[in-house]
C-alpha cells in the first residue's frame, strides 16, 4: 500500500490569524504532497515498500536519503497537522503535571520550545517528546529528521513539533521565526496532544 496525503482536520482559513489560509494550502497541498509523492517513488520496488512509517523511522539509517528526507517529511507533517486546531483547548491533567515535572511550568517548556526552534539553523523541527525515561524533552532535529530515527541525537516519541522550515511560515512572518513560535501556542490542539502523551507513557 502506498502512502498517500492526510486530508487536513479543518479549513485551510481555520488558524487564521496566527497561520495564514495561503501558508496551511501550499504547506499541505504542495509541501506535504511532495513528500508522500517522493517516499512512494523511493521506496517502490525495494525492500522498505509496504513498511509503515514506525517501522522506517527506527532503522532510517538503513534507507537512501529519499526515504529519510520524504518519510521523514510525510511522518512530521501527518503529525503537525493533527496537534494544530482553532479550539486550542488545555493540557490534560496527566500532561500538565508531567510538564510542570519536566519544566516547572507551561511558559518555560513554551521557552524551551521557542530556543530550540529559533537556534535550529535552516530548516528543521522543534520537538516535545517522551523519552526513554517516560519523562517530557525538549530537542530539536534538522530537515525532516524526527527523534523516531535511529540517526536521532535525541531521541523518543514525539507528541507535538513545530515546523521552523521557512515554508510554514515565510509569507506572513518573514524573516521573523521567533513571532511565529510565539503565534502557534493559540493553536495548538491539547486534546491530541495530551492523547499523544498518554499513548507515548
Ligand atoms: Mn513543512
Amino acid at each position: 500500500m502506498a502512502f498517500t496525503l492526510p486530508e487536513l482536520p479543518y479549513a485551510f482559513d481555520a488558524l487564521e490569524p496566527h497561520i495564514d489560509a495561503q501558508t496551511m494550502q501550499i504547506h499541505h497541498g504542495k509541501h506535504h504532497n511532495a513528500y508522500v509523492d517522493n517516499l512512494n517513488k523511493a521506496l517502490a520496488g525495494t525492500e522498505g515498500e509496504g513498511k509503515s512509517l514506525d517501522e522506517l523511522m527506527a532503522k532510517i539509517s538503513k534507507y537512501p536519503a529519499g526515504v529519510r528526507n520524504n518519510g521523514g517529511g510525510h511522518y512530521n507533517h501527518s503529525l503537525f497537522w493533527k496537534v494544530l486546531s482553532p479550539k486550542g483547548g488545555q493540557p490534560s491533567a496527566e500532561l500538565q503535571a508531567a510538564i510542570n515535572e519536566a519544566f516547572g511550568s507551561t511558559e518555560a517548556m513554551q521557552e524551551q520550545m521557542k530556543t530550540a526552534g529559533g537556534t535550529r539553523f535552516g530548516s528543521g523541527w522543534a520537538w516535545l517528546i517522551v523519552n526513554a525515561s517516560g519523562k517530557l524533552e525538549v530537542c530539536s532535529t534538522a530537515n525532516q529528521d524526527n527523534p523516531l530515527m535511529d540517526v536521532a541525537e535525541v531521541k523518543g516519541t514525539p507528541i507535538f513539533g513545530i515546523d521552523v522550515w521557512e515554508h510554514a511560515y515565510y509569507l506572513k512572518y518573514q524573516n521573523k521565526r521567533p513571532d511565529y513560535l510565539s503565534a502557534i501556542w493559540n493553536v495548538v490542539n491539547w486534546d491530541e496532544v495530551s492523547k499523544n502523551f498518554a499513548a507515548a507513557k
